[in-house]
């Protein structure tokens, strides 16, 4: 092959965020930007390890995938890699691609997704590097990439032809190949390790059990489309928007109240008795019951609070884990149940030690994100499929059908309940947004023993994290009240975002008493918002009445 070293000078804006670097298309297709990103994280890997090694690469089909799968390629070859590869038409979910790593003993991968962000030529794109363990890399990579990125000075490209990436076949040229693999099987061969499918079969196939999956447009529609349907046995019809486009349809690929609400309004007409959404690049879930939408701090909990039921957690359950901002409720589980419990800062790449270590099994976040040790990144579909196999257990043929709802208020009389919800304010000038964080930083200093309406606070802080494996240290992980009945309100600035700055205020707080579960969780927080809102003056600095998204 012939490879070229081509001049380049540094972008300084390639730090990654809480799950790679995201930024504008227009951006990505700057000059050297994505060319000189792909070459700092190879500078960042050890040059003899990379040498020879086998990646996986594929992305949420968002604009500008295919043409920066090209790129990638060549500089693939330029350094030295001997074989990448590639879902079908460049298509992977996340999860897909943790499992490819993890099943095909690969180096690594790299995943192109801005995730939930739009998509389209006026809209995102993201970039971010998966280790060997098929997770997302530690911060000590990331920090590494970063460096790298403020003093590039070349990059290697190999001379390679355009790629078919239509048709299933290995391009092998001299000393590298290209091998176009099917997207969903690694991934479905390994979900039937986990599952069992004739219970989800019987469940599908049951005249009361209607359901519906919202892919939103996004990366997983070819894979409900062989699992749910071509597997499972279940109507098309049960599929919405599960084609995959650039602009994911102009919509925006977040599986929540406010983005997903053509599928909350199925669910609320009271036809189906369960729905589901993912996000853009299918790690994210939503799921609804007939009339009821289970929050996700509660969804990983009731996973956890059933792991038995389920094949691959029979006897093997030992730990679990949330991040910080999370509702507290798996916490209960843990306490239960015996199991170990670990509380990390937000960002899957934090339970990555944690799982290969074997000290957690099941672990989540509030932000619609849901997983397991099965592979290293949160993954929707999985959890959809948790769900459906809990009804599958709890339901006998031939008798009234045991609902979503009624898990979760069987949930609730036996562990309490946490009430949670998140005020994001997004797009907000990010002076403004540094200064309320840093009025916060003020009011902590003094908020221990000082009553705020109804609630004392009992301690305050900005939240530090030490990997309880490899001991290293994260800060400045968002700003925490812990009030003396265990309510909570964290604030922190948002990672993900291409513009601005995105404000995220979470509200906690639990009821043990079975009588006062079933109410409304807005109704049940008002009180803690309103204190939150005060103390933070967050009104007065971002001059925001009301959040852009509530969930
Ligand atoms: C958000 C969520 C976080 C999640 C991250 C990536 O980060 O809060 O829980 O892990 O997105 O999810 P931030 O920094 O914007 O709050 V995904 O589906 O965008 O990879
Ligand atoms: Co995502």
């Amino acid at each position: 092959l012939n490879v070229q070293s081509v001049t380049t000078t540094p972008y300084k804006d390639q730090k990654p965020g809480t799950s790679g670097l995201r930024k504008k298309v227009a951006v990505f297709r700057e000059g050297n930007y994505l060319a000189n990103f792909v070459q700092s994280i190879f500078n960042s890997l050890p040059a003899e390890e990379l040498k020879g090694s086998l990646l996986v690469v594929g992305g949420d089909g968002r604009f500008y995938n295919t043409q920066a799968l090209q790129l990638i390629f060549k500089i693939a070859a330029g350094n030295g890699v001997s074989k990448v590869l590639v879902g079908q038409d460049g298509i992977l979910s996340t999860p897909a691609v943790s499992a490819i790593i993890r099943g095909r003993k690969a180096y690594g991968g790299i995943i192109l997704t801005a995730s939930h962000n739009p998509g389209g030529e006026d809209n995102d794109f993201g970039i971010k590097w998966n280790c060997a363990n098929g997770g997302p890399a530690p911060e000590s990579i990331t920090d590494a990439i970063y460096q790298d990125t403020l003093k590039i000075s070349e990059f290697k490209k190999a001379e390679l032809p355009e790629v078919d990436l239509s048709k299933l076949e290995e391009h092998k040229f001299d000393g590298f190949s290209v091998e176009v693999i099917d997207s969903v099987d690694d991934y479905l061969t390994l979900l039937k390790t986990i599952f069992d499918f004739d219970s989800l079969k019987q469940l599908v196939s049951r005249p009361d059990f209607k359901f519906v999956y919202d892919s939103m447009n996004g990366v997983t529609g070819p894979y409900c489309k062989r699992i749910f349907v071509d597997t499972l046995g279940a109507p098309e019809s049960s599929l919405m928007r599960f084609h995959p486009l650039p602009d994911f349809g102009g919509a925006h690929p977040d599986p929540n109240l406010t983005y997903a609400h053509e599928l909350v309004e199925l669910l609320y007409s009271g036809k189906y008795e369960f729905g589901a959404a993912s996000d853009g690049d299918g790690d994210r879930n939503m799921v609804l019951g007939n009339k009821f939408f289970v929050s996700p701090s509660d969804s990983v909990a009731v996973i956890a609070a059933n792991a038995e039921l389920i094949p691959y957690f029979k006897g093997k359950m030992t730990g679990v884990s949330r991040s910080m901002p999370t509702g507290a409720a798996i916490d209960r589980v843990a306490e239960k149940k015996g199991y170990e419990f670990f509380e990390v800062p937000t960002g899957w790449k934090f339970f990555g030690n944690l799982m290969d270590a074997g000290r957690i099994q099941i672990c989540g976040e509030e932000s619609f994100g849901t997983g397991s040790d099965h592979i290293r990144e949160k993954d929707g579909i999985w959890a959809v499929l948790c769900w459906m196999q809990i009804l599958a257990r709890k339901n006998q043929p031939g008798q009234p059908l045991v609902s979503v709802a009624d898990i979760v208020r069987e949930y609730w009389a036996t562990y309490g309940r946490n009430f949670f919800t998140r005020y994001d304010y997004e797009e907000v000038d990010s002076g403004a947004a540094n200064n309320m964080m840093k009025h916060l930083e003020q009011v902590i200093t003094s908020a221990p023993g000082q009553k705020f309406g109804a609630y004392t606070v009992e301690k305050a802080d900005n939240f530090e994290y030490t990997d309880p494996i490899d001991h290293s240290v994260s800060k400045n992980q968002g700003v925490r009240f812990i009030f003396t009945d265990g309510s909570r309100l964290i604030f922190r600035l948002s990672g993900t975002g291409s513009s601005g700055a995105t404000i995220r205020l979470y509200i906690d707080q639990y009821q043990a008493d079975p009588s006062k579960v079933n109410i409304e969780a807005a109704d049940a927080l008002k009180d803690l918002v309103a204190v939150g809102l005060d103390m933070s003056q967050l009104v007065k600095f971002t001059g925001r009445e009301k959040p852009t998204v509530i969930t």
